[in-house]
């Protein structure tokens, strides 16, 4: 029974710091993107392609979540405003990142002088569903490799999320991947979710995706 109250509240102080960390983002009108997947199934080579296309339309910054290592944050940070670099390996949930963690990289984001914050979480489908960081949308990326089945095993994410991307289309002549299926598991969880087919190797599908993206943050800078 202890046990349960512990974890209730680590969800709950979770909670109101994420809140906290979206006002501030409103204040400073930065739209904010949780972009969550297993390991490896492109979430750096979309922010690339993102920052790449969207280069000159919106003034973008990274957050980088892993367990270790600052790869993916050299990778990215020619092409942003700022980069910041989460590594979650000794804190107490590093299989996500939590809303503590952002409020601390946001102290060194020049919020004034961004549109789009890009949040690269730790890869994983199960802990990031968990906790929010005070973004605005939630996107969740499958791949090919991975199988159609990912919804059906893990629904939690694929429910919570505004978007979801099938990544790797182009090796759809390889894999054994039934796009139909997929698109049928995600419908069932979440029909309001977006749903892309793309591919970060060949751009296939990324016109339609940062279309997606700037309408947003236009949408959204418009109600506040
Ligand atoms: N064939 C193919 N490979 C891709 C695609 N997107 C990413 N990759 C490769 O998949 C691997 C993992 O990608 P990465 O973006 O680092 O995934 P992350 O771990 O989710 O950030 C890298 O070797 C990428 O080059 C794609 O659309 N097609
Ligand atoms: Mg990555």
């Amino acid at each position: 029974m202890k046990k349960i109250e512990v974890i209730q509240n680590v969800l709950e102080a979770n909670e109101t710091i994420a809140k906290r960390n979206q006002q501030l983002l409103d204040r400073h009108r930065v739209f904010a993107i949780n972009i969550m997947s297993a390991p490896g199934a492109g979430k750096t080579s979309l922010i690339l392609q993102t920052l790449t296309r969207l280069k000159g339309r919106l003034n973008m910054a990274v957050i980088e979540g892993d367990v270790a290592s600052t790869v993916d944050a050299e990778k990215v940070q020619s092409e942003a405003k700022a980069v910041v670099q989460i590594n979650t390996r000794n804190m107490p949930e590093s299989c996500s990142l939590m809303a503590a963690m952002i409020e601390s990289a946001l102290k060194d984001m020049p919020l004034d002088n961004i549109d789009l914050l890009l949040i690269e979480n730790v890869g994983n489908l199960i802990c990031p569903s968990e906790f929010t960081l005070g973004e605005h949308k939630r996107m969740v990326i499958s791949s090919l490799p991975e199988g159609d089945d990912k919804p059906i095993k893990y629904p939690l994410i694929f429910i919570d999320a505004d978007a979801v991307i099938i990544n790797k289309m182009d090796l759809l002549p390889h894999v054994d991947f039934d796009i139909a299926a997929f698109h049928r598991s995600v419908e069932g969880l979440n029909p309001k979710a977006e749903v892309f087919q793309l591919s970060c190797k060949t751009s296939e599908g990324i016109e339609r995706w940062c279309s997606w993206v700037l309408e947003q943050v236009k949408t959204n800078a418009i109600k506040r």
